[in-house]
């Protein structure tokens, strides 16, 4: 008989939910982690600057009333510090904590098929059996640092913003250089400019970043929309974004160009990345009514920034509007206005390589006393790639998704039985609101073992020929819009030689709820139950 009913791998949004929900379920649970604290992408990436880019009231869990009533956030987008104290309340007020192991590293986890169990490994030495293996190691873990010649010779401390250091960096009237212009980069770079002696922020492919309009969280609006917040949470479950979005529901092409401008303008004021996309229906599915909008930006950017020709460089043209994650920041194209603040340009002169001063692009040297890499992850399936995970057979699942990575609903991958991920390859993940598919997949997780412990079975498969068809229409969805026109992480192109993969699904989180019930509904159509 197996140690536990349930192994969950990491403790951030995912893992702390999979805890309660499996646990209230009356299953045996332990959270493996390896961070010194719970909140996983939170705890890491506690770069200054980090801020969540979706809204405070949408960003936080839904299952528990009391909780949603008793949280107030200080803030319209939640700094990390909050998030990760929102994180650590969840694990006090639900008694969470004796069942998660901090500072433990899960390192192998192997399918005994004669015994129908997963024998999980952790870096502490520990062997542990469970029932059921229940991945929770975030989609943006393992983080990348380029392998730039030379980065070991480097004086001065580097930084990568995945895994700052707890006790800070110092930058005070040094001359730091900056890797990386995507969401972290642009948020990263006006807190460095505040205090650097000076700042070498060096772009590859120039960004969209649109503003926050961040602001305190009115107590009197707080507590009138927390009067509506049940029905509030099931628009959410039901929307395409896991955000309900106002926009007008009409395409951009079919109105009148001035009605158009008039309308991104005032979306502009209020600010937010999912209200100014969602503004209208053609704008990540119709190149000419995308252009539209970049142009928009572009020109935002023409009349924030003073030097013309920093300018130019600083507006996207390389992808389509939103194809790649849109940015939000209040202050980094105004930041190029300091004296103290240089653009340089490493796509027409790429960096070449690190020296103990600085670095070297094919331009010139730069010389620098610290450098911080807002490089990325190698996401979606980088985390569980590190890993060893091993199905049926003792097949590698690195060498499963050797060709990309792929899973029946985006939640179990064939051949590897008993194994869900919570918010895996295949599920809308990423381009939806995180917490909202990180509940709808633990409760469907929890109801998928409830029903093969009710009914006596030993484990569930995705059955290959189910996985294919659903990730042939993950494709088919993600071509029939502009996201796969960008070389972004959600297709692996930061990745080199990593499988050119769109992985998230784009079907909308509300109707994805719905195939996923029906699934189960039609006692778990796609999967092998075996007794
Ligand atoms: P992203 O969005 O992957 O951005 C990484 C940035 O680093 C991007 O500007 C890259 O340029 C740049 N990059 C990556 N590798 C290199 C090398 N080798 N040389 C120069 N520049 C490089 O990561 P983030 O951390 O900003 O955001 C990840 C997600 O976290 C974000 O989408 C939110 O969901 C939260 P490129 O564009 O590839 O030319």
């Amino acid at each position: 008989m197996a140690d536990l009913d349930v192994v969950v791998a990491g403790a951030g949004f995912a893992g702390i939910y999979a805890v309660h929900a499996l646990r209230s379920a009356g299953l045996s649970v332990r959270a493996f982690e390896a961070g010194s604290g719970v909140g996983g992408t939170w705890f890491w990436n506690c770069y200054p600057g980090a801020r969540c880019d979706v809204e405070s009231k949408d960003y936080s869990y839904s299952f528990s009333p009391e909780l949603e009533q008793e949280w107030s956030w200080s803030e319209r987008y939640p700094a990390q510090p909050e998030v990760l104290r929102y994180l650590n309340h969840v694990a006090d007020r639900f008694g969470l904590w004796p069942d998660i192991q901090l500072g433990t590293r899960v390192t192998a986890a192997v399918w005994d098929g004669e015994r129908a169990e997963w024998l999980v490994q952790t870096d502490d030495g520990q062997q542990r059996t469970a029932r059921f293996f229940v991945s929770a190691v975030g989609c943006l873990s393992a983080h990348q640092v380029p392998a730039l010649p030379g980065l070991q010779t480097f004086a001065g401390p580097w930084y990568h913003t995945g895994q700052w250091p707890k006790e800070g960096a110092d930058f005070a009237g040094r001359r730091v250089g900056l890797i990386g212009t995507g969401s972290t980069g642009i948020q990263v770079a006006p807190e460095i400019a505040a205090v650097a002696g000076h700042l070498y922020v060096f772009q590859r492919t120039a960004n969209f970043a649109v503003p926050n309009r961040n602001k305190p969280v009115d107590p009197d609006w707080e507590h009138a929309f927390k009067a509506g917040y049940r029905e509030y949470r099931q628009h959410a479950r039901e929307s395409f974004l896991g955000v309900p979005i106002a926009g007008t529901g009409r395409p951009a092409l079919a109105e009148p160009p001035a009605q158009v401008q008039a309308n991104l303008a005032q979306k502009w004021r209020d600010g937010g990345g999912m209200p100014f996309l969602g503004a209208y229906t053609d704008v990540l599915v119709d190149r000419a009514a995308n252009d539209i909008v970049a142009e928009f930006m572009r020109d935002r950017i023409r009349e924030t920034v003073a030097d013309p020709d920093v300018a130019e460089l600083l507006c996207p043209r390389a992808f389509p509007v939103g194809a790649k994650r849109l940015c939000q920041s209040d202050d980094y194209f105004a930041m190029f206005n300091r004296p103290n603040v240089t653009l340089v340009d490493i796509r027409s002169a790429p960096i070449d390589s690190v020296w103990p001063g600085g670095l070297r692009t094919r331009a010139g040297d730069y010389e620098l006393d610290a450098l911080v890499f807002a490089t990325g992850f190698d996401a979606m399936s980088g985390a569980l790639n590190r890993i060893d995970i091993r199905g049926v057979g003792g097949e590698p699942l690195t060498e499963k998704w050797a060709a990309g990575p792929r899973a029946y609903l985006g939640v179990a991958a064939a051949g590897f039985p008993n194994m869900f991920i919570v918010t895996g390859p295949g599920s809308p993940s990423v381009l939806s609101n995180m917490v909202v598919s990180i509940e709808q997949h633990v409760e469907w997780i929890r109801e998928c073992i409830g029903y093969v412990l009710a009914g006596g079975y030993c484990a569930v498969e995705a059955k290959p020929s189910a996985e294919d068809a659903w990730m042939g229409h993950v494709t088919e969805v993600a071509y029939s819009t502009l996201f796969p026109l960008a070389d972004s992480w959600y297709i692996g192109a930061n990745i080199p030689g990593k499988p050119r993969v769109f992985t998230p699904y784009l079907g909308g989180v509300g109707p994805y709820r719905a195939r996923c019930d029906a699934v189960a509904s039609a006692d778990y159509e796609g999967f092998v139950l075996s007794s």
